[in-house]
């Protein structure tokens, strides 16, 4: 089934929400595969954060993301990439709607609690960059009949 990659933040760290993310997780049906504590660096930042490395902010996310360490969870699902994005809401807390997990804890634009994975592709090698293959678990959850239909599994 589809794997996407999560990161809580320092946001998430320091505003001790790290339990109400994973309740979520849990609540919706999505299975965590992978999970871990770790200092990220700045090796692993500008790698992660390719896409902004021009931005006028890159310098402060980076900094802001090496500040405690983060957890960093694989999770498994039907449709788990597009199913987690909207969990999370928009980038910007301050526009991102209720309900969604930026839009009930974040003011702000950097400091937006939790990062998901934006597509399949990218979750492959986000989940790669951030676990040993043996940090992964294969395993279903033993409820799934009463998570998805005989047809959707
Ligand atoms: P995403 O996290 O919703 O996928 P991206 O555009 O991939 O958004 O940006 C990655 C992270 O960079 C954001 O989650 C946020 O922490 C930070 N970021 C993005 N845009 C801004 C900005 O305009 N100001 C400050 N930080 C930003
Ligand atoms: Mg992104």
């Amino acid at each position: 089934m589809e794997k996407t990659l999560v990161i809580l933040k320092p946001s998430a760290i320091e505003r001790a929400l790290v339990g109400e993310v994973v309740k979520r997780i849990e609540q919706k049906g999505i299975l965590i595969v992978g999970m871990k504590m770790m200092q990220l660096d700045e090796k692993i930042l500008r790698e992660h954060y390719a896409h902004l490395v021009d931005r006028p902010f890159f310098p402060m996310l980076v900094a802001s993301m090496m500040t405690t360490p983060v957890i960093v969870m694989c999770l498994q699902g039907k449709d788990v990439v597009e199913v987690f994005r909207a969990m999370t809401g928009a980038t910007n807390g301050r526009k991102a709607l209720p309900g969604t997990i930026r839009g009930d804890f974040s003011m702000s634009g950097q400091q937006n609690i939790v990062h998901a994975s934006d597509s399949v592709e990218n979750a492959e090698i986000e989940i790669k960059r951030f676990f040993r293959p043996e940090e992964i678990f294969e395993y279903n959850a033993r409820n799934i009949r009463f998570i998805y239909a005989d047809d959707e599994i």
